[in-house]
């Protein structure tokens, strides 16, 4: 199969990618007895078959338990250039990576921890990798505003070491304008804005992402397709919507990858990108992702190619950087 090969060798960025889901279970275990984590599963395998959801809160429980390990510098480092030597085989050359602060301040994990052991590694995947990088800091919306606020001010310190704000985490009950404030602050102090919506929640709260927090991209966005006019409002604005294929098999947002809506999305005008999201519990890195619909989905080699372009079209990089890419 000529596309299989085609993919496999196309320079790739990846736009949706939670650093802490690329967690593998053998690194969980390596960590959790060189820190004397307890933890709740016996061995790997146990751990592993904890790995069925169905739906996004199954999944981020698991996830929860799983990046307990993570408590020094090292272990953010260890994690952080496992996956960039991993995405490299794949011929990503662009990550523009999420991470979770306030999952780790809540076990005494300062962000000076997190932010220094992450950057290490990327800037280090930087000099011998040859891969670019941004870092986004992503609040949990299944805490309070007023915490997301508070991340935020610790976070000065590190003003030059983030690229942009991220919202994830329980998305259903938990709107895109639970937050207008501290994405407003975040939007004043000069930031990219990408939140995850529309993956379990509705349209409105895809809506709401664009008109109240003026975000750059939307997360997911599935379900913008239930409504024609956001539909339109998304291919006229030129958004580019980071799409998670195996993610959304995974936590049952498509039943089966023949129904997924992503060759829909290009038809529409939309500017879908292929991401693997949390790929060490989603079943594969985004080459994996990339395989998986091509044997699933009549996709063209010029919808590849397509789908490709949009994630440098749609990246946090300079015009002369992306021009590079194209
Ligand atoms: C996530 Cl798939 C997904 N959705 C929402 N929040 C997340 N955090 C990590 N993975
Ligand atoms: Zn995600």
């Amino acid at each position: 199969h000529s596309l299989l090969s085609l993919a496999e060798r196309m320079p790739k960025a990846e736009l949706h990618l939670h650093i802490e889901g690329s967690l593998e279970p053998e690194l969980v275990f390596q960590l959790a007895e060189r820190n004397q984590v307890k933890l709740a599963y016996a061995d790997i395998d146990s751990l592993r078959a904890a790995y069925a959801f169905s739906n996004l809160q199954d999944f981020l429980d698991v996830y929860y338990a799983g990046m307990s390990v993570l408590l020094t510098e090292q272990d953010f480092f260890d994690l952080t250039w496992a996956y960039l030597t991993r995405v490299q085989q794949d011929n990503v050359v662009h990550v523009e990576i999420f991470f979770d602060p306030q999952a780790h301040l809540e076990r005494g994990v300062g962000l000076d921890v997190q932010i220094g052991g992450i950057r290490r590694a990327l800037e280090q995947g930087k000099r011998e990798l040859g891969i670019s990088f941004r870092l986004i800091l992503s609040f949990l919306r299944h805490l309070s505003e007023d915490s997301a606020l508070e991340t935020l001010e610790l976070a000065q310190p590190f003003a030059e070491q983030i690229d942009g704000f991220g919202l994830d985490s329980s998305e259903r009950g938990h709107p895109p304008s639970k937050f207008a404030r501290v994405f407003a602050r975040c939007q004043q102090l000069g930031y990219k804005i990408t939140v995850h919506a529309g993956e379990e929640g509705p349209p409105e709260y895809v809506w709401e992402a664009l008109d109240l927090l003026k975000v750059d991209r939307i997360d997911h966005g599935n379900r913008a397709l239930e409504d024609d006019a956001l539909v339109r409002r998304l291919a006229a604005d030129g958004l580019t919507l980071t799409v998670c294929p195996l993610s959304n098999l995974k936590l049952c947002v498509v039943d089966d990858l023949r129904q997924h809506p992503i060759l829909r999305m290009l038809d529409l005008g939309l500017k879908a990108t292929v991401n693997s999201d949390d790929p060490a519990y989603f079943g594969g890195y985004i080459g994996d992702n990339y395989r998986a619909l091509i044997e699933h989905l009549p996709l063209t080699r010029e919808q590849l190619y397509q789908l490709g372009r949009n994630a440098f079209e749609g990246a946090w990089l300079d015009e002369p950087s992306k021009q590079r890419h194209l």
